[in-house]
């Protein structure tokens, strides 16, 4: 029983009582699950009723709309487009094509005083058919809903009985122009113009064009996802990079079966160019929504937490961090090297669960104004999500001014600060139960681990990290099993909430060495003691059946 488009009016479809979101991990922002699960009847359809009926100021309110281009995504625009006309919304801003990344949707949510946003993405994970599908929903700050915010949804989604729909032709992305469903606009846009623009607010385009064009041959790797159009505006056309050094810059529907997360597992063609040749200088790739960035000098990876230090350390090279910082916020399992920036900058540094909400209250309240993630996530207080294009052009800022390599940047940083070894190790794919009891086995371990010898160091914590917001004061526990050791020595164990297939286990280990000291080993020597000793504690080869991680970085 549907209206036609004549009437306009919304109809109401009765939607099954037993709700398709009851496997929905708490506390994790938006859906994401496999592109199979999000083609069954009236999933898509129950979400975003939930996410309507409890995002504030729907009735009159502007949304911003847009996806990673991944298989589903106009699919999910025409939906949502009719679902949000039968809602009283009374605008909606559509890049053309609906391709729109992540940071560039937190930046028009703000540009545009929306009261919030829908990302179509499911991040890093691979798209397709086969793949994942995801369904972000931000706040009128542009950054991601908070936990009281999906929560809420959640709850609302289990009670549906029918969910609001407009039936109507869908209407056409292909350029920009107004067009109407019912009373609700719909405002198609260059989603590239705006971003663009703001990227040339915070940095000198012309430095950054003098340094390109004096011989320092880059590459970009867009992974045939969201970043693709982006980049080619930014470094070939504005910024003289020669054609080509945007590689993979057509976004396709399954990434061209590639897996869109810029490491040097999924992205090791990038990495083979810079570290096993001799023809760039810098590279870099971002990931399926375009918030990670991965940098790569000549012979150099720059780990990500070393990355925010790094940042940290020289942001008054750009124009738009001139004035210097009010202080800074990494998530915890993030290496403490932004910590020891900060202490010599006099600025407060925040330490923080994974996730990129927990920044949003920091941002906010002005305490800070750069922040960033292990996993290869940085960003600044331009906008409210983590931005991969905004951390390259920073780098190659920082360059232009300094007019150095990669390698001497990270080499002359680890003598001024010291540097901290730093890996991550991913067990992916790991039946659920056993993952679980690995974990919680682990977990009642910990107090006595206190004060006892681990890696040969002392243990001074061994607990499960617990956060309170210094801003709204909300407490949020379990965040991961944390083993700290004197002299900065730490190991961070937790359970992903990202992944779709079985569960991922995280293991994140770091120690400093102060710049007296060896710089120059590999991370996985330098780690090799609390390696064994980790996987011996947890048993975590036995228990998996792997005899190694599924990713090193
Ligand atoms: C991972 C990362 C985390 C990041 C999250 C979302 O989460 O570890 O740092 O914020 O992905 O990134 P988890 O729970 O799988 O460890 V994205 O690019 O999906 O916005
Ligand atoms: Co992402």
């Amino acid at each position: 029983m549907t209206t036609t488009s004549t009437s306009m009016r919304p109809s109401q479809h009765e939607v099954r009582l037993n709700s398709p979101f009851t496997d929905q991990k708490p506390g994790t922002s938006g859906l994401r699950k496999s592109s199979k699960q999000f083609q069954q009847p009236h999933y898509l359809e129950s979400f975003i009723e939930a996410v309507l009926r409890t995002l504030l100021g729907v009735k009159g309110g502007t949304l911003v709309l847009g996806g990673d281009g991944r298989f589903g995504n106009i699919h999910a625009i025409d939906v949502i487009l009719r679902m949000a006309a039968a809602h009283g919304i009374d605008k909606v801003i559509v890049p053309v094509d609906g391709i729109l990344s992540t940071p560039a949707a937190s930046h028009l949510i703000r540009a545009r005083q929306a009261i919030g946003g829908v990302i179509l993405s499911a991040s890093h994970n691979p798209g397709g058919p086969d793949g994942d599908f995801g369904v972000k929903v931000n706040g009128a700050n542009g950054g991601p809903a908070p936990a009281s915010y999906t929560d809420a949804v959640f709850k609302c989604a289990k009670t549906l009985t029918h969910y609001s729909i407009i039936e109507f032709q869908p209407v056409s992305l292909e350029s920009p122009g107004e067009q109407a469903i019912g009373k609700m606009t719909v405002e198609v846009i260059d989603g590239v113009d705006d971003f663009v623009t703001l990227m040339q607010h915070l940095f000198d385009f012309d430095q950054i064009r003098d340094l390109i064009r004096s011989g320092f041959p880059l590459v970009f790797d867009a992974m045939h996802a969201v970043t693709g159009p982006y980049a080619r505006r930014l470094f070939e056309d504005l910024l003289g990079a020669p054609a080509g050094s945007v590689r993979n810059g057509i976004p396709l529907k399954d990434f061209g079966g590639g897996h869109p997360d810029p490491n040097l597992t999924y992205a090791h063609k990038l990495a083979k160019l810079l570290l096993q040749s001799d023809d760039y200088r810098f590279g870099a790739a971002c990931d399926g929504d375009g918030d990670r960035n991965m940098i790569l000098g000549h012979r150099c990876f720059v780990n990500p937490s070393d990355s925010l230090a790094v940042l940290a350390a020289n942001a008054t090279l750009a124009p738009a961090y001139s004035d210097g910082l009010a202080g800074v916020a990494r998530s915890m399992p993030t290496s403490a090297a932004v910590d020891v920036v900060a202490k010599e900058l006099g600025i407060n540094c925040y330490e923080t669960p994974t996730g990129w909400k927990f920044f949003g209250n920091l941002l906010d309240a002005g305490q800070i104004t750069l922040c960033g993630e292990e996993s290869f996530g940085t960003g600044s207080n331009h906008i409210r999500e983590k931005d991969g294009l905004w951390a390259v052009l920073f780098w190659l800022q920082i360059l232009a001014k300094r007019q150095c390599s990669v390698a001497d940047l990270m080499n002359e940083h680890w003598e001024r600060f010291g540097r901290h070894y730093y890996s991550r190790h991913d067990y992916e794919i790991v039946d659920s139960v056993t993952a679980q009891s690995l974990y919680s086995r682990l977990e009642t371990m910990l107090p006595s681990l206190k004060g006892q010898i681990f890696a040969g160091r002392t243990v001074n914590v061994a607990d499960n990290f617990s956060y309170t917001d210094p801003i709204d004061f909300s407490v949020t526990k379990g965040q991961g099993l944390r083993i700290l050791l004197e002299d900065g020595g730490r190991i961070i164990v937790r359970l992903s909430g990202t992944g779709t297939k079985g569960a991922t286990i995280r293991v994140y280990l770091e120690d400093y060495v102060p710049s007296s000291d060896n710089l120059n080993q590999n991370p996985q020597i330098a780690l090799k003691d609390m390696i064994s000793a980790i996987n011996a504690l947890s048993e975590i080869q036995q228990l998996t059946g792997m005899n190694q991680p599924t990713v090193i970085t």
